[in-house]
């Protein structure tokens, strides 16, 4: 894999970004990174030319630190592709739809499983996103399956303007307090009828 670009390369492009946005250059919504370089300094340490990045409306470090040229990667966000940005060739996708990729990055992943191959697949998502149900459904399915993928929860604090940690209580619950106080949980045999019936009598 080529040298990473440096903390100070990815801030500069942001900051050119920013400049056009301002001067009404781009036409459709920008999502800007700051303050988390060295975060994906580090886990791009772990990310080779042939894993497949997923990521969200907020990701120009991702395609930029996954190779994408940067005349090209500005080219696209100034033509209005900055929530959306594909790249098969340095094999990353992202959507603007809050999870959109999640789904689909357990799919390569379970794809690449069947097919033995080597690679792996990164997804990264927001502290929101990271609530959702379709995320732990994801999550839940590829560590059970034992997926060749690792997500990465980006936590900005923020859901746009709301505080992530508000809408879901100051102190997130464990799954123990879960369990123990607002769930009961128990096993059953339930093997004596099928799911809907006698088991005996068929009925249309
Ligand atoms: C399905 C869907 N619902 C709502 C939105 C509007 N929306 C865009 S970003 C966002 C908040 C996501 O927060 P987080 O996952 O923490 O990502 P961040 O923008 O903070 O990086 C929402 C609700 C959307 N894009 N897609
Ligand atoms: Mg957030």
């Amino acid at each position: 894999m080529k040298k990473l670009l440096t903390k100070k390369e990815l801030i500069a492009f942001e900051e050119e970004i920013a400049d056009c946005f301002n001067k009404a250059m781009i036409k459709a919504p920008v999502h800007l990174y700051n303050g988390n370089e060295n975060n994906m300094l580090s886990v791009f340490k772990h990310i080779n030319k042939n894993d497949w990045v997923l990521c969200s409306w907020r990701n120009h470090y991702q395609c930029l630190l996954k190779g994408v040229p940067k005349k090209q990667l500005k080219t696209d966000i100034l033509a209005g592709r900055s929530i959306s940005l594909c790249y098969k060739k340095y094999k990353i996708i992202s959507s603007g739809i809050v999870a959109g990729v999640l789904p689909i990055a357990v799919g390569i992943a379970l794809d690449i499983k069947n097919k033995n191959k080597s690679n792996k697949v990164f997804c990264f998502m927001g502290d929101m996103t990271s609530e959702t149900g379709v995320a732990h459904e994801c999550i839940k399915y590829c560590i059970n399956k034992k997926l060749p993928i690792h997500f990465i929860i980006e936590d900005n604090s923020k859901s746009v303007c709301t505080i992530t940690r508000e809408v879901w209580g100051l102190n997130k619950l464990t799954y123990e307090d879960i369990v123990n106080k607002y769930i009961t949980f128990y096993k059953y045999d339930g093997s004596k009828y099928p799911h809907a019936g006698s088991g005996k009598r068929i009925q249309f």
